[in-house]
């Protein structure tokens, strides 16, 4: 079916889109008329445009950040407006070089206490080289891709062992179960959709569990691979230590994009680097009625405030996923600390109000 939204602008713009005067996103604070000028009608070395990079910014005004890159080579064919947006966003430089550290021994902090701390969840992004990203691949790229990820899963050992259970067979109530229980990612987000993102939906897509529903990996979502270590409660060191276990298993079965100095490649730039996104669901019922203070703790500690079913959702009873928001320029032992820092922090405020 044709969806009016998706992305299949031509690949030169007739004039430069226009922003609303509300519209805050990156995209469009950057996109001057010089860069425009400079990047429309040029494509990437899989034939992606200016127009298509951009089009999920255009479509939702509402967008805090408005790109999606295409290929790995997005990032060199249009740097000069994705630079900036990742200088703003983690504060990193083109001359930057990117840092990684697995070391869980590292994170040798107190668990967080239970009572404010409902769960903890650590992903990472990862997509293959020699393919083009989600927004370009094409259906049989996309298939070729779950097949390899079908035989890497198959070499999961010990607490890793699992199922993978693709969307296209999966019945509808134990997809919504899944959504809710916050294990399998949402289906229809806009933002994807204008970037092309959901094209031939379900085909393709899919969630692997292990048996212990403690590791997850989606397939073929925003990008090729979302890998998921979450259980409940604070011990982030137990659910760090799990998904750095998985990072050295999935490193030797699939061969992802990556470069010194932009770490892996991300279909967003916000996920490029480590792709690590360290989160925790924290109750705060007092401190969440002082939204100004929350947000003040946030910004001291790099940390970013979702709500309780994920990006550009709400807070229910007080509880918000905390994570780092930067995910490059710092190792993955860096940003889990930063995540860290801002909960115990939020904490602490939370137990002066009561
Ligand atoms: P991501 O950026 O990792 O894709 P989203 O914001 O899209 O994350 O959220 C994906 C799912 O993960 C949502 O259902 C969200 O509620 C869930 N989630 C995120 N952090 C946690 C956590 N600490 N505990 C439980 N579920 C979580
Ligand atoms: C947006 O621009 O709002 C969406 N495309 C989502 C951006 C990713 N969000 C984030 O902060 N990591």
């Amino acid at each position: 079916t044709h969806n009016p939204n998706a992305n299949t602008q031509k690949p030169k713009l007739q004039k430069k889109p226009e922003f609303q005067n509300e519209c805050k996103s990156l995209l469009s604070k950057y996109l001057t008329d010089d860069v425009f000028q400079q990047l429309n009608g040029i494509q990437d070395k899989f034939g992606y445009s200016l127009a298509e990079l951009i089009n999920s910014g255009v479509v939702n005004q509402n967008s805090s950040i408005g790109v999606y890159a295409g290929s790995p080579d997005s990032y060199i064919t249009f740097a000069p407006l994705l630079n900036q947006i990742i200088q703003e966003y983690h504060g990193y430089d083109p001359a930057d070089l990117h840092k990684s550290d697995w070391d869980a021994s590292k994170c040798n902090f107190q668990p967080l206490e239970d009572q404010y701390c409902m769960s903890t969840r650590i992903r990472f992004a990862r997509n293959l080289a020699d393919f083009p990203l989600g927004t370009k691949i094409t259906k049989e790229q996309r298939r070729q891709v779950e097949n390899i990820a079908k035989e890497a899963f198959q070499k999961f050992e010990g607490e890793l062992v699992g199922t993978y259970h693709s969307l296209v067979n999966m019945d509808k109530q134990t997809q919504k179960q899944l959504i809710e229980e916050h294990y399998l990612f949402k289906e229809g987000d806009k933002y994807l959709e204008a970037a092309g993102l959901n094209r031939d939906w379900p085909d393709g897509r899919g969630i692997f569990i292990n048996n212990l529903k403690t590791f997850l990996i989606w397939v073929n979502e925003e990008d090729q691979f979302r890998v998921i270590s979450m259980q409940k409660g604070g011990d982030i060191k137990a659910v760090f230590s799990r998904l750095s276990n998985a990072h050295t298993i999935i490193n030797k079965v699939a061969k992802f994009a990556y470069n010194d100095h932009l770490g892996a490649i991300a279909t967003c730039p916000t996920n490029i680097g480590t792709g690590l996104r360290a989160s925790i669901h924290v109750k705060l019922p007092l401190l969440s009625k002082d939204m100004d203070t929350l947000q003040k703790i946030a910004e001291k500690n790099h940390v970013q405030i979702r709500g309780i079913h994920g990006e550009h959702s709400e807070s229910e009873g007080g509880i918000f996923d905390v994570s780092n928001k930067r995910r490059i320029g710092f190792s993955e032992v860096e940003l889990v600390h930063d995540m860290y820092n801002g909960v115990k922090e939020m904490i602490e405020k939370e137990k002066e109000l009561e």
